[in-house]
């Protein structure tokens, strides 16, 4: 039905035709996210790793308006270096893929892409959720309301603090989105192993994980599953640390008038600046520990 808008990696249709383990991989955080050229080797060794554990990875993004399910070498150099790369979420479809422009895919968006190319595990570093003071600027990431609605299993380390995490947490909560931690007590923070919110289901087998998303399809429960890993304990950055520079990041944010879609990007870039780079590299290794047991996951449904 959506087979039109899709160009889809022969090595990719290939694996679904055979029931060979997918994982759906975003390119916001390549286009936007982070900068070059560590964008691109981190996007290449993310692909190798999952091709380790015996997955196909399909990396996710809009060039000309068509939805690429699985970008090759040269794509992701493209997305990663382009000027005028949208950044796409729910709402950016319709006009991206009409005007046959460029676009990242945020969590959201390769939600939307995964599930229309009927993959079921996505991997990632973090998703958008409840912005700090939501209550009175609005500011929740479609990437919940998506979680919402589209059956694909969401792997990621936590959430940041430049969100608020409680608040994203309730919100996934009321959303009907079960959310699992992997091996920890505590749901994990992105750049520190705890958050100071426990983990209220954890999980520490893979091939269980795996059943919990079967059960759920074979239930026709509708809606997204968040898996979160903590990053790896020898490269976390402390929470009392990132905590600091995140609150001066959100107070330049706020004195700059910075709104709407580039607030993510603006805060992950400040973070990076501020924290001398070392930020930008615990983002690199959890990425790598969400693939690693994300296609460990995925080969087990
Ligand atoms: N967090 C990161 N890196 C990223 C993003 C979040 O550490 O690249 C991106 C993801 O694509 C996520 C998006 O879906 O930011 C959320 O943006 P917003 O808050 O505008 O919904
Ligand atoms: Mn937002």
């Amino acid at each position: 039905m959506y087979e039109r808008f899709l160009d889809i990696n022969p090595e990719v249709a290939k694996a679904l035709d055979e029931g060979v383990a997918v994982v759906a991989l975003e390119s916001t955080i390549i286009s936007h996210g982070m900068p070059y050229p560590k964008n691109v080797e981190t996007a290449l060794e993310v692909e190798e790793i999952i091709r380790k554990n015996g997955a196909v990875p399909a990396t996710i993004g809009i060039i000309g308006g068509r939805i690429k399910i699985g970008l090759t070498k040269d794509e992701i150099e493209y997305m990663a270096t382009a000027k005028d790369v949208l950044k796409v979420s729910r709402r950016d479809f319709p006009l991206v893929v009409s005007q046959k422009l460029d676009g990242a895919t945020t969590v959201a968006g390769t939600m939307i892409a995964a599930h229309m190319a009927g993959i079921k595990v996505f991997v990632t570093g973090d998703i958008g959720g409840v912005h700090r003071g939501a209550g009175e600027s609005f500011d929740i990431s479609a990437d919940l309301e998506e979680l919402k609605m589209t059956d694909v299993a969401v792997v990621c380390a936590g959430v940041k603090s430049i969100l608020d995490i409680g608040g994203t947490l309730e919100y996934l909560e009321t959303s009907g989105v079960p959310v699992i931690t992997v091996g920890a007590d505590q749901f994990p923070a992105f750049y520190s192993r705890e958050s100071g919110f426990p983990a209220e289901c954890r999980m520490d087998d893979f091939g269980q994980i795996a059943d919990l998303i079967r059960t759920k399809e074979e239930m026709g429960l509708r809606g997204g599953i968040l898996i979160a890993c903590p990053i790896p304990a020898d490269q976390e950055i402390p929470f009392e640390k990132m905590d600091v520079v995140i609150q001066q990041a959100l107070r330049e944010c706020e004195q700059q008038g910075i709104t709407g879609k580039r607030i993510t990007p603006f805060l992950l870039s400040r973070v990076k600046d501020l924290t001398e780079g070392s930020s930008l590299e615990a983002n690199i290794k959890l990425v790598y520990n969400n693939a690693d047991i994300g296609s460990r996951i995925a080969v087990g449904i």
